[in-house]
């Protein structure tokens, strides 16, 4: 099968990017096409996240890769970051919410929030893949609605005991370190969701293996129970002190990623359908040169470049520091609405092959289910947008 190439309409390539964000983007491009091309089929169908690839993704630099250098980080600007995320899930939206996790909901929390003293012992060993990171801030009922959570950060004489169950946890299994959101009740100031690092072999923490899931099958995915867990005081990340904001800003980082791993996943399927129009024969003729197999090809390359288009200016506003959390709500929710229709609509003109993992069209089609869904569902992003607009409130 031919290299990947990218659908590049608009050159967004020589006009909008650096020489370092297009370099940094074919080496990861390369990377997936190396190393995660030939196995992701079989990792899927064996739903199993290929660890093998972790110390591989650190030494490529891409876990937290938009964090400074001065704790292992990469120090690279957004819109790399951002490209890095697009490859990334090209090959896997598995990787990418491996990837994701890791940077902007672990690292990013306790680079963030967290003391010096976490920072130099967690940020180092988190970039190089040597330890794993999960982000617990979902439970059984309250998913869209977290500020409801019943999660509990007890004070007690030299620290703290949480008690409680978190769900749908990315790298739950395979984590060493999750960062926790716990009510604490107000304290003096400070409003009662703290977060916390809790390594997970301390005695209380257990997590057990989703089990039934039919997408995002690539991907580690846990429900965590925390019963009795005695923390020293330094668990707390001393900074979480806006109560959900904090986890909320976390979000906003990882919401971020997958506006643009949104993009890497359709345009594999674009690509995919494109030389499958080319070369699949029927009626004498290629499927490329039918109409309707036209239309299917022009109305996905029409989304892809405007969802391309949106991905750079977005990086660049946060680049410059003034993107906002609903510029990223769009983003997230325009791109994940648009990759879930390209995947469909190139695993129907693959017809029967479709449905095979040799392709990946139907992979990548059910994987963005998962992403449609997390990190706020389509449906509260279409609520904070609206909120945005009429400054009201309709959750
Ligand atoms: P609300 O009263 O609106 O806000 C509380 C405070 O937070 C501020 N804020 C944000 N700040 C930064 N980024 C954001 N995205 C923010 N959204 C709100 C807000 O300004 C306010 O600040 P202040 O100073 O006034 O205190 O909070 P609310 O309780 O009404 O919630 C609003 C709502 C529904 C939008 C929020 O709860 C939400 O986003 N719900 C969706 C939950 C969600 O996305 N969960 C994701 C879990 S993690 C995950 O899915 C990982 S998948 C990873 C992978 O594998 O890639
Ligand atoms: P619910 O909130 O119960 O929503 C059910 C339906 O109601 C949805 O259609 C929703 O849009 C709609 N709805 C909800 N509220 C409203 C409203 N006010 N008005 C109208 N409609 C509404 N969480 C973590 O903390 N960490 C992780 O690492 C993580 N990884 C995940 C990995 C996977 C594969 C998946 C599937 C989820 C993951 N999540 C994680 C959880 C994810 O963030 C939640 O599933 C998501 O926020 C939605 O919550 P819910 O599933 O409880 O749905």
């Amino acid at each position: 099968m031919a290299r990947f190439q990218g659908i590049d309409f608009y050159d967004i390539d020589n006009t909008l990017l650096s020489q370092e964000e297009r370099m940094i983007r074919d080496t990861v491009r390369e990377w997936v096409e190396d190393r995660v091309m030939p196995l992701i089929g079989d990792a899927y169908v064996e739903r199993r996240f290929p660890r093998e690839l972790i110390p591989e993704l650190g030494e490529l630099g891409v876990l937290g890769a938009n964090l400074p250098e001065d704790y292992g980080c990469a120090g690279l600007n957004n819109v790399a970051y951002g490209l890095i995320m697009q490859e990334l899930e090209r090959g896997d939206s598995g990787l990418r919410s491996f990837a994701s996790v890791q940077g902007a909901l672990v690292m990013y929390p306790i680079f963030a929030f967290g003391s010096e003293e976490q920072k130099r012992q967690w940020l180092p060993a988190l970039a190089s893949g040597e330890k794993i990171g999960c982000f617990g801030l979902t439970e059984p009922d309250y998913g869209s609605n977290p500020a409801g959570m019943i999660t509990t950060a007890k004070r007690t004489d030299d620290g703290w005991v949480l008690n409680g169950t978190k769900m749908w946890i990315t790298n739950g299994s395979m984590a060493d370190v999750a960062v926790v959101w716990a009510q604490t009740g107000e304290i003096g100031d400070v409003k009662g969701i703290r977060g916390f690092v809790v390594p997970t072999d301390t005695p209380g923490f257990t997590a057990r293996d989703q089990k039934g899931k039919l997408s995002l099958l690539a991907s580690d995915t846990s429900e965590l129970h925390l019963e009795d867990v005695h923390l020293p005081e330094d668990a707390l990340l001393p900074e979480s002190t806006g109560g959900l904001k904090h986890p909320l800003m976390c979000l906003t980082q990882a919401r971020y990623g997958i506006a643009f791993g949104a993009v890497g996943a359709a345009m594999a399927c674009f690509d995919e359908a494109l030389s499958y129009a080319k070369e699949r024969v029927m009626f004498d003729r290629p499927i490329g040169g039918k109409q309707i197999q036209q239309v299917r090809l022009a109305d996905m390359l029409t989304k892809i470049t405007q969802a391309q288009l949106l991905c750079i200016q977005l990086g660049r506003l946060k680049d410059q520091g003034l993107v906002t959390p609903q510029q990223v709500s769009l983003a997230k929710r325009a791109n994940c609405d648009m990759a879930c229709d390209i995947a469909r609509e190139a695993r129907r003109l693959l017809g029967a092959n479709g449905i095979l993992v040799e392709y990946h069209s139907m992979r990548h089609m059910a994987n963005l289910e998962s992403v449609y869904t997390y990190e706020g569902t389509h449906d509260i992003h279409s609520l904070i947008l609206g909120q945005a607009l009429t400054g009201l409130s309709a959750f």
